[in-house]
């Protein structure tokens, strides 16, 4: 339905997500997404406290008091009709993930008048990708004082249109304590928040697993940055339950994400959690390589080929044995010979708790 001809106000204001409009207090723009335009904003207090009331969410809206800020995206007012179904299946999707700690969570939405909007935790630094690119240099100061033994030269290929720069090797294979994590953020990047940030996707998205849910465009992109360098994974606008049945992507929905597709998502358009598994390979190409850009030099035409006669993409030379071996396991033709995010998660939880 449309929300032009829905008049069940009452009901829809008994929904635990539903937000009036006067209680979101919209600052400014923070970017453009795939349905419309992301704002930072706070809500009222009032709202916070009727919330906090109602015991289920209390912990939950804690957080949000606490945090403050939150992320509106507003659906645009000339979104087309398969635009605005797109918003109703990522709005009733988040309704159903339920809380994870590396998941951006759904606070609420409002959706009696337009604009419709979707109410979720605001990150403060961005998307993954751009993160990770703009804090190249810093990586590289933190680490050229001679205070860590790594050294490595960094690839100019995967960087694109930044300028050259030396910066230290990633072994993510180095022991690193769990708790030892530096979550403080003082604009470096160090090679333990990279580890930090593998061990966070994967852990996000074994709790998606577990849900039943295939992500589908699982990339460095779509995963946010938030305080204490806190890794979320976002835009679930393409993921969809899956009840052990396969899933099967029509031809026509949106540009595909050929770079981070598996093979078989590629040649018969089934997505699973074993092609989200293939897409978890590509994030880490792109975390090792300080948001690289995967087969830099391949078109997506000359790519399809290439993985059909088992092609894969090179060692980055930033890059240990091992972390590139998880990588080539990530993109073993076979799905079911690819590591689950759970056997993933619990690799990083040992790598991190070497030395404990
Ligand atoms: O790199 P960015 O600033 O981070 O640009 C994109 C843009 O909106 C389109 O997706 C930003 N964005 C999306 N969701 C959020 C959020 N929950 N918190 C902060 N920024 C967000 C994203």
């Amino acid at each position: 339905y449309t929300i032009d001809q829905y008049t069940g106000y009452d009901e829809l204001l008994e929904d635990e997500w539903e937000i009036y409009p006067k209680d979101i207090i919209i600052d400014k723009k923070v970017g453009e997404g795939a349905f419309g335009t992301v704002f930072i904003a706070k809500l009222s207090s009032s709202l916070l406290l009727n919330r906090k009331n109602m015991k289920q969410n209390a912990d939950f809206y804690d957080i949000i008091e606490n945090t403050s800020n939150v992320a509106v995206k507003l659906v645009k007012n000339s979104a087309d009709l398969s635009e605005f179904n797109d918003f109703y299946e990522e709005m009733n999707l988040m309704k159903e993930i339920g809380y994870h700690k590396n998941i951006v969570n759904l606070i609420g939405c409002s959706t009696i008048k337009k604009p419709l909007c979707l109410i979720v935790e605001y990150m403060e630094h961005g998307d993954l990708l751009n993160f990770l690119r703009k804090r190249r240099t810093q990586f590289c100061a933190s680490n050229i004082d001679g205070k860590s033994s790594l050294n490595f030269m960094y690839t100019p290929r995967y960087q694109q249109s930044l300028k050259a720069t030396t910066v230290t090797t990633v072994d993510l294979s180095l022991g690193v304590m769990p708790n030892n994590i530096s979550l403080e953020d003082n604009g470096t990047l160090t090679p333990d928040d990279l580890l930090s940030f593998a061990w966070q996707v994967a852990s996000g998205m074994e709790f998606l697993t577990c849900s039943k849910l295939v992500h589908r465009d699982l990339a460095a992109r779509n995963i946010l940055v938030g305080a204490g360098k806190i890794i979320k994974i976002s835009d679930f606008g393409l993921t969809r339950k899956t009840n052990g049945e396969l899933i099967y992507m029509s031809k026509k929905k949106r540009r595909l994400p050929v770079k981070w597709m598996s093979v078989e998502a590629i040649f018969d358009h089934l997505f699973t959690s074993f092609s989200d598994v293939w897409a978890y390979g590509v994030v880490l190409f792109e975390i090792v390589t300080l948001g690289g850009t995967p087969y830099p030099t391949i078109s997506n035409r000359e790519l399809l080929s290439l993985l059909k006669s088992g092609y894969r993409m090179e060692k980055p030379e930033n890059c240990s044995e091992t972390m590139y071996e998880i990588m080539l396991q990530c993109w073993n033709k076979d799905p079911l010979q690819r590591p689950t995010f759970t056997i993933l998660r619990e690799y990083f939880d040992k790598v991190m708790s070497q030395g404990d």
